[in-house]
């Protein structure tokens, strides 16, 4: 080969090199980051999107459920090209390969940030993809250029050594990427096949005038992508509903196994629960609504017939992960569940799939076993849970809580629309009120209760004059119950104090 041809294959070489490094890191990042944030996959997912439909027919004809393999290799060698592409071009007219690899990262960045729920995350890994292509594709091609004689020798060895370490190095990282999110993709494929049967019941169209329509404050149902999310697993576990069973055992007189298709053959109603988190700090955001699909506890529990003296059920997650329950607070005729959907689809993974515990009026930690498995009957004097185990109580009724949303740190001055939200799930909001400064106690408006299981919106029409002011919100619940200004700590059992806020008026 003359000079020009080796250095030009060498080019071709190193842009495949720079393209196989630069999705092997992206997937990997998104592997850690976000399984569905993955380059790859949301720029596969961008282009079947495109697909005009006769030609996604053809293809899924012609491969079967083999298309989207088929698409990911035609796609991988579609980028691997491009490396080639650019290599060539960063020999020729530096930095044209740079370039090339730029816009191919943001069209991936594109394509994963215009993915259904996407959020900042998810263009993370497009970014890496971007920023490692062109460091590798400058260092190697860099070397290509013509030297002082003499020294290409060594140099040429050292970068077809360079070329193959980085193209390994990337294919190893992909596939790493691949083996570590092959779980969350069975998952998601079983979740894509389940049909959850109609409702039985479904719930009322929201009252008008539960939101108080004033802008900034948190939605009245969460959209799953903005539900807060907690969890003892750094991945989520995955859970097979072909083989899922909960075992109902413990203190019962009829123990017994119940299947996924099984439960759902039980009927499903819907409703609407609050959830939140013992963690929430006064003014945080680990509270959120949905609407959830489930079967009632109570029912399940009827059939095995807990034995008298029995006062808990201690529910265990595949991750290990129980919670410590009052049987009275499952059994009282509250809408106490066990989901199988929220919002409308199938319970996501990271919420608990195929099947999770819902009670209004406890906290998440002693009720809302996701992954669930089994549920003991027991009592509070046999047995203690993950968390009571790690100092918190054993026992987590939700506390009267309010919280502010707007205005933010500045205002300017005249009418300012203060609101947020209140909550005492199962008790109910009866009154919210807000302080300025050290004024007296106002009474808000209250948006329409939905129901006592879920939060309520307020809000206070404030005629802001200029300087700094001090904002105190607090709620009374239908007990008649005042929230407490006592400050105490999330740990063992919720936090308490008033959420109070500084505004800049001026
Ligand atoms: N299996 C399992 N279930 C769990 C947890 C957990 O770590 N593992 N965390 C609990 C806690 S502390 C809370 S606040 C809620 C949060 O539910 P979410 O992630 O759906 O918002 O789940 C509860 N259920
Ligand atoms: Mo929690």
């Amino acid at each position: 080969m003359t000079e020009l041809g080796t250095r030009r294959a060498l080019a071709c070489a190193a842009g495949v090199a720079a393209a196989a490094a630069a999705i092997g890191a992206g997937e990997l990042v998104a592997a850690v980051l976000h399984p569905s944030a993955s380059p790859l996959l949301s720029v596969g997912s961008f282009v079947i999107d495109l697909t005009p439909g006769f030609l996604k027919e053809t293809v899924i004809r012609a491969f079967g459920t083999g298309d989207k393999p088929f698409l990911l290799i035609v796609l991988l060698v579609l980028l691997l090209v491009l490396g080639a592409v650019a290599g060539l071009l960063e020999l020729r007219r530096a930095p044209l390969g740079r370039v090339l690899i730029v816009v191919v990262g943001l069209v991936a960045a594109g394509a994963a940030a215009t993915r259904h729920g996407a959020s900042v995350v998810d263009v993370t890994p497009s970014l890496v993809d971007l920023v490692v292509g062109v460091f590798v594709l400058a260092l190697l091609v860099g070397r290509l250029r013509p030297r002082a004689a003499g020294e290409a020798g060594p140099t040429r060895r050292g970068l077809v050594i360079a070329t193959v370490v980085t193209a390994a190095a990337g294919a190893l990282a992909g596939w790493g990427a691949s083996a570590a999110t092959a779980g969350s993709r069975r998952v998601a494929s079983a979740i894509a096949r389940v049909r959850l049967p109609k409702p039985v019941a479904t719930v009322e169209p929201l009252p008008a005038g539960v939101s108080v329509g004033v802008p900034g404050v948190a939605p009245f149902l969460t959209p799953t992508a903005d539900f807060y999310r907690i969890d003892i697993s750094l991945s989520p576990p995955q859970v097979d509903p072909s083989s899922w069973q909960l075992e109902v055992t413990g203190e019962v007189e009829q123990p017994f196994r119940i299947t996924y298709a099984e439960l759902l053959a039980m009927g499903l109603s819907e409703s609407r629960t609050t959830l939140m988190c013992v963690s929430n700090e006064v003014g945080g955001g680990l509270i959120s609504t949905a609407t959830w699909l489930g079967v009632p506890i109570r029912d399940l529990l009827a059939r095995a017939r807990p034995k008298a003296g029995a006062d808990m059920v201690l529910s265990t997650g595949a991750d290990g992960f129980t919670a410590s329950s009052p049987l009275s607070a499952l059994t009282d005729g509250r809408n106490a569940i066990l989901a199988v959907g929220m919002n409308g689809e199938v319970l996501p993974n990271l919420h608990g799939f195929p099947v999770r515990m819902v009670v209004p009026g406890l906290y998440g930690y002693v009720s809302a076993t996701k992954w669930l498995q089994s549920l003991q009957v027991t009592r509070y004097s046999e047995a203690t849970a993950y968390w009571t185990n790690r100092g918190w109580s054993e026992k987590g009724p939700v506390k009267v809580s309010s919280r502010i949303d707007v205005p933010g740190r500045s205002v300017a001055p005249g009418v300012v629309a203060v609101a947020g939200v209140a909550w005492a799930q199962h008790t109910g909001i009866a009154r919210v009120q807000l302080q300025i400064d050290d004024g007296p106690w106002r009474d808000c408006e209250l948006g329409t209760e939905a129901s006592i299981d879920v939060w309520r919106q307020w809000k206070y029409r404030w005629i802001a004059e200029r300087g700094t002011h001090t904002l105190r919100v607090r709620a009374t619940d239908r007990n008649g119950l005042v929230q407490t200004a006592k400050v105490a700590d999330v740990v063992p059992d919720g936090a308490t104090g008033l959420h109070t806020v500084q505004v800049q008026v001026g």
